[in-house]
């Protein structure tokens, strides 16, 4: 399912400097980007129901760089619903997760692929449920459809912290708090760089774009294609030919672009909703006899994706990926912290969004502006590689 082989298991040290970095702002090793730390935004507050009475585990508690209170919370069940094992990124925020709830950290961690079915996921919760676990973790394949098993959770007693996608429910008290990215925000800051980017090459010409989305009701999917839809709202000259579901792979990527490219002979821009699918898109492209890359004046197709993994960004310093705009998959040392401060009965903000970064090797926009905020383009070179752990 690759496109590379990259190596998804981190290092003895990589993984120190990870759990070192609870509690203080770095989660990730890459020097561009923070994983799971410093932005937080809080929407409404929440404890977990019966972590602080129940605690199990040996709470040693440590006071980190910014004077918050960390506990390690290690003799833990955790179950962790995820969504599969789709995508670069999933793989590698399976390993942070696994890396940090390991038998050798004192946790006890029930895994569950769910093959991107939420059957399986609702089947996993109710398995976990059964098993008396202290905590529940979901990333949910879809937004919706969590109603009825999040009260089964809550029923029993059970805290649910949500990561990396969202759930949408009708009444938030049946998760504790929630972890991840803000989609929609990836999908403005990809389009304002896709302006800026015109802007600077003096493209002012009709440019045909298509989007290879990703799981149809998937958070990630949902911001990311309400941003690109957005944009072409605003630009008179963004013509969106067609827009499908590569389903987060590259397999499917690879199928929605051939399709893309038999129906439409004149696309100038693809915007793949994750790494994965832009590694099928450009073999689909190349396979076409067409040529990726930015000079799209000169009929080259130009493809912008999200992720930046190292296979992602490896494509993206050779061009054949223009912008690829950061998801960081590093979950694990961030859901320590969190379990570890409601082992301590503290109450965590509802919703925490993660600070993330974009790469590209094209330097004709250093940086973007969206609603007032600007965020720099990091200029890709093989060391900004080399420096990330996935
Ligand atoms: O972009 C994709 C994965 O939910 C952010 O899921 C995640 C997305 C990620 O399959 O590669």
């Amino acid at each position: 399912m690759k496109k590379k082989i990259i190596s998804m298991v981190l290092t003895t040290a990589m993984a120190a400097a990870m759990l070192a970095g609870c509690g203080s702002s770095t989660a990730s090793t890459a020097t561009t980007s923070t994983a799971a730390s410093a932005a937080t935004t809080s929407t409404a507050s929440s404890t977990a129901s019966k972590a602080a009475s129940t605690a199990t585990s040996t709470a040693t508690s440590t006071a980190s760089k910014d004077s918050s209170v960390v506990t390690t919370a290690s003799g833990l069940k955790i179950g962790f619903a995820q969504v599969g094992a789709e995508s670069d990124w999933r793989t590698a925020c399976t390993a942070s997760v696994k890396d940090t709830f390991s038998e050798a950290n004192g946790f006890t961690l029930l895994f569950d692929d769910a093959q991107q079915k939420q059957e399986n996921q609702i089947t996993a919760i109710r398995n976990f449920i059964q098993q008396e676990v202290d905590y529940i973790v979901l990333d949910p394949v879809t937004e919706t459809g969590w109603d009825t098993v999040l009260q089964e959770a809550k029923d029993a007693d059970i805290p649910v912290i949500v990561v990396d996608r969202q759930v949408d429910v009708s009444d938030d008290s049946l998760y504790t708090c929630a972890i991840g990215s803000d989609f929609k925000l990836e999908g403005d800051k990809a389009c304002a760089w896709l302006d800026a980017f015109l802007t600077a090459k003096g493209i002012t010409d009709t440019v045909n774009i298509v989007d290879i989305q990703g799981t149809i009701g998937a958070s990630a999917q949902i911001g990311r294609t309400q941003g690109l839809e957005d944009a072409v709202k605003a630009h008179s000259n963004w013509n969106l030919l067609a827009e499908t579901t590569g389903e987060f792979t590259q397999a499917k990527g690879q199928e929605v672009m051939e399709s893309f490219l038999k129906q439409y002979d004149n696309i100038n821009v693809v915007y793949a909703e994750n790494d994965n699918e832009a590694f099928g898109a450009i073999d689909a492209i190349k396979a076409a006899g067409k040529t990726v890359g930015s000079d799209i004046k000169n009929g080259q197709i130009m493809v912008m994706t999200f992720d930046s993994t190292k296979a992602g960004l490896t494509d993206a310093l050779d061009g054949s990926i223009t912008l690829d705009t950061e998801c960081n998959p590093l979950y694990g040392p961030k859901l320590q912290e969190m379990i570890g401060q409601l082992q301590a009965g503290k109450t965590l903000d509802k919703m925490t969004y993660i600070d993330e970064s974009m790469f590209s090797a094209d330097t004709s926009v250093t940086k973007v502006t969206v609603s007032g905020t600007d965020y720099p383009i990091t200029a890709l070179t093989q060391s900004v590689i080399d420096s990330r752990s996935y």
